[in-house]
């Protein structure tokens, strides 16, 4: 490679498509291809990525796909000219919980994969379940009231875990492929995860897990960040020598295959960095490495998270998940099903012409507090705290049902709400902010800001970048290139030190922030209500 300047290189295994992201030391992007699975794999004949089946619960992803795909993205990238000849290290982020089953032998087959063929012609043999069950299947209640029994309750999950038993977590998977089509179990030397598996067709062996990533499957202790026995024992017998031992995020994990220097031009010198998930990646890619630095993801729903000194998992809500690039700490994340799409509903039925300038105008004929008066948007059932009861509850200060708000007053309900029950689940799981960076559609709107930093009582910061998963698997990759020189850990903050740090969006009212504190006990006693029925 001589002096030529390195390059980093990023792989995002999302749901719908697969990305790659090529970035210099200096963090400026050199190099971006995307790949959509329906669009460009028709033959798939996926919606969205998936396979969704006939019972409703089921989905599937078919594993082929992501091969096919992986093969393309390198031919685009290799014709489009991108310096895979200076890429030092390359990680990536997959989509989280989903598996991918290899027959035995796979191995053999990744070691020794012949650089005159793309690598769809020689994987299409591996696999022992021809469609993985993804992070959106929700078929394994069964499985998961078993795990918990087992191991003593929700609680005692969490406590060894992380989270409670989750449908989509892939132990319970797994269970259900063992207890249903034992035959295909039997069948499989290795189960991956999307990232391991990703990272398996780049060192052309099998790749660990990462324990982040890991933390997903209800499987690994996440204090000892190694598999929990017990865990295994009460999923599926044999498991642990099918899935490897698991190693931490900044790991590297192999060399690039021969195969891939050969067909493509890669450096021959480049490492891989174990992949993770892709809420790890966010984590990451945001560049959240402080205990006290919290992101808050504003889309489809929200998503809140960050990382912590100290695990406190739940039995009710939240996930506490290996830190991707600290090992002596955790990320914890909380999913509030009622986000952005929640608002726009009350945005229309606030304003006329639906557009957020007249929802701010409408908003600000109310104070901070809404005078005591408290409304509840759950359009669609609710994850955290876990309501499966749907509808607007409003309440007037005195904790009695009201039919109706006035527009101003609804306008600024629906914001208060989210947020400071956001506040309050966050620091039911350990999760106390110093700092907040908003991402996702709904961090552009000054309202929306205004409210969250009042609630939460700390400056805002804003990320505009969309993807912070593809970003956050090439800074990974530069962080583990970077610990792997050093032969040591190397900080994470340290590796980035030449990221642009993030723009003050709003720096909290402490008044309207105290009003909100003496407002958060109320939350948390009327979504108990409700949930009660
Ligand atoms: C996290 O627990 C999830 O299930 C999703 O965010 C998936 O990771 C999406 F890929």
């Amino acid at each position: 490679m001589g002096n030529l300047p390195p390059v980093f290189m990023g792989i995002d295994a999302s749901t719908q498509g697969l990305k790659a992201t090529l970035l210099d030391e200096g963090l400026n992007v050199v190099s971006e291809t995307a790949l959509n699975f329906d669009r460009d794999f028709p033959e798939y004949k996926t919606e969205g990525g998936v396979h969704r089946h006939t019972d409703g619960l089921t989905v599937t992803s078919p594993p082929l796909m992501w091969v096919a795909a992986l093969d393309r993205l390198f031919e685009r990238l290799k014709s489009g000219g991108a310096p895979l000849d200076r890429v030092v290290a390359i990680s990536g982020s997959g989509q989280q919980h989903g598996s991918v089953w290899l027959k035995p032998g796979t191995g053999d087959v990744l070691a020794a994969l012949d650089p005159a063929l793309p690598l769809l012609d020689q994987l299409a043999e591996v696999f022992s379940v021809d469609e993985s069950p993804i992070w959106m299947d929700a078929s394994t209640t069964k499985q998961c009231r078993k795990l918990e029994e087992r191991l003593g309750g929700a609680q005692a999950v969490a406590d060894i875990t992380g989270s409670r038993a989750y449908e989509r977590f892939t132990g319970n998977q797994i269970a259900r492929i063992y207890e249903e089509r034992r035959e295909l179990y039997d069948a499989t030397e290795r189960i991956a995860l999307v990232s391991s598996f990703i990272a398996s067709l780049l060192t052309g062996g099998y790749a660990p897990i990462d324990t982040s990533d890991g933390s997903g499957m209800n499987l690994m202790d996440i204090r000892k960040k190694d598999w929990s026995q017990a865990a295994l024992d009460a999923t599926a017998a044999g498991l642990a020598a099918k899935l490897g031992q698991p190693v931490a995020g900044h790991t590297a994990v192999g060399m690039v295959s021969d195969y891939l220097v050969r067909r493509y031009g890669l450096n021959a010198a480049a490492l891989v960095i174990a992949f993770s998930g892709d809420n790890p990646c966010s984590l990451a890619g945001l560049r959240l490495q402080k205990p006290g630095d919290i992101a808050v993801s504003l889309g489809t729903s929200d998503t809140l998270f960050g990382s912590a000194r100290e695990p406190q998992p739940s039995g009710v809500e939240g996930h506490v998940f290996a830190n991707p690039v600290d090992p002596g700490s955790y990320m914890v994340m909380l999913v509030h099903q009622n986000g952005s799409l929640t608002r726009e509903k009350v945005r229309d039925l606030v304003v006329d012409d639906r557009s957020w300038q007249t929802y701010r105008d409408v908003m600000s004929r109310t104070a901070p507090g809404n005078n005591g008066k408290i409304g509840l948007y759950l359009y669609e059932p609710e994850i955290t705290p876990p309501i499966l009861r749907t509808g607007v509850f409003r309440f007037d200060a005195q904790g009695a049902p009201v039919e109706a708000f006035a527009p101003g007053e609804e306008a600024r309900a629906v914001l208060e709400s989210q947020f400071m029950s956001l506040r309050v689940h966050a620091e039911s799981i350990g999760l106390r902010p110093a700092n907040i960076i908003a991402t996702g559609g709904a961090s552009v709107d000054p309202a929306v800001i205004r409210v969250l930093c009042d609630v939460f009582g700390v400056p805002v910061r804003v990320a505009e970048k969309a993807d912070s998963a593809s970003f956050g698997a090439a800074y990974r990759a530069l962080h583990g290139w970077k610990c792997a020189q050093a032969g040591a850990f190397v900080e994470y903050e340290q590796a980035l030190a030449g990221a642009a740090p993030y723009k003050i969006a709003a720096e909290p009212d402490m008044q309207a922030h105290q009003i909100y504190t003496e407002m958060l006990p109320r939350i948390g006693e009327l979504e108990r209500k409700i949930a009660e029925g």
